[in-house]
């Protein structure tokens, strides 16, 4: 496969989506932007429903590869869950597929796997083979997004890189975040390796820094090429300081999805 050049960016006008907006063109890519919401700053960007599937052939049109970011990306209603990530993440792939798209990376999250026990001290980190174990209706709709882009490679070839993120700031904001972090800098490096790499079939990764606090297991996306740069451990001792180590027994001492787990935070925020 040739190297992308123009790539869609869904979910553009978002967290990781500006943060990627800003990083990714250093790549070398060009980003077409697509979010149901206007894009700031960004007239061109396609103000487009994941629902509206005319939108989003016209969108997916030409490009050679698409990051799909958008969705809820919290806790909501199983009707809305469904609309957006489910609904939604099949209307992008068909799109991709009516439109001769070959390569797709896919944010999953943590939350997929987030009744994972995290590892105590001394045992191996999370390989992407632990069974999917959603904490929230939002964790179940990325399982959902995985299989259907398995189900897209096996059936249709449609290349996918599912990048379960860990948790995409530009700091980390919680001592549970020291484990899990995804620098904005080793973001883009992630998705740049999973556009470019050769013969992708469909491949899970954990999404995270090189953090010395490390939850989960990163060979699949050190395969790919990714080389991760920055380390959360240089905000420990600041975030410790102020918020204590979680509770012996509490969600965010046992799961790897914290308190989504018992308390998730809901969408919209
Ligand atoms: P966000 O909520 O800031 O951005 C999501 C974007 O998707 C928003 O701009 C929203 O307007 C757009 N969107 C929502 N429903 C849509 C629809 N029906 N049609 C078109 N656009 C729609 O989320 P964030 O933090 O930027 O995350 C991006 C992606 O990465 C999400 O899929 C999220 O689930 C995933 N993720 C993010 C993590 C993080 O730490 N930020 C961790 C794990 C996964
Ligand atoms: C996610 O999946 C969310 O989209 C993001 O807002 C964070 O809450 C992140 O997980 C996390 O677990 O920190």
């Amino acid at each position: 496969m040739p190297a992308p050049r123009t790539v869609l960016l869904t979910g553009a006008a978002g967290g990781v989506g500006t943060l990627m907006r800003e990083l990714l063109p250093a790549y070398g890519y060009e980003l077409r932007l697509l979010d149901v919401v206007p894009v700031a700053g960004e007239p061109d960007a396609v103000v487009a429903d994941l629902a509206d599937r005319a939108a989003l052939r016209e969108a997916v049109r030409g490009v050679d590869a698409i990051v799909h970011l958008a969705g809820i990306s919290l806790e909501a209603g199983f009707d809305a869950i469904v609309a957006a990530n489910i609904t939604g993440t099949h209307h992008l792939y068909e799109a991709a597929r009516e439109e001769g798209v070959r390569r797709v990376v896919f944010a999953s999250s943590n939350h997929a796997v987030g009744f994972t026990r995290r590892p105590g001290e001394g045992e191996p980190r999370v390989p992407v083979t632990t069974p999917h174990r959603p904490d929230t209706f939002y964790g179940l709709s990325k399982c959902f997004g995985e299989d259907l882009a398995q189900l897209y490679w096996d059936r249709d070839g449609i290349e996918t890189v599912s990048v379960r993120i860990g948790s995409c700031f530009p700091e980390p904001t919680s001592v549970r975040m020291l484990s899990l972090w995804l620098s904005p800098g080793d973001c883009a490096r992630l998705l740049h390796a999973s556009l470019t790499a050769e013969s992708v079939g469909h491949t899970v990764v954990n999404g995270s820094s090189a953090n010395t606090r490390l939850w989960w297991d990163l060979s699949t996306a050190r395969a790919l090429g990714y080389e991760p740069r920055d380390d959360s451990e240089a905000y420990a001792e600041k975030l410790i300081a102020e918020q204590g180590l979680p509770e012996e027994g509490s969600a965010d001492d046992v799961y790897l999805g914290g308190r989504f787990c018992v308390d998730p935070p809901r969408w919209p925020h």
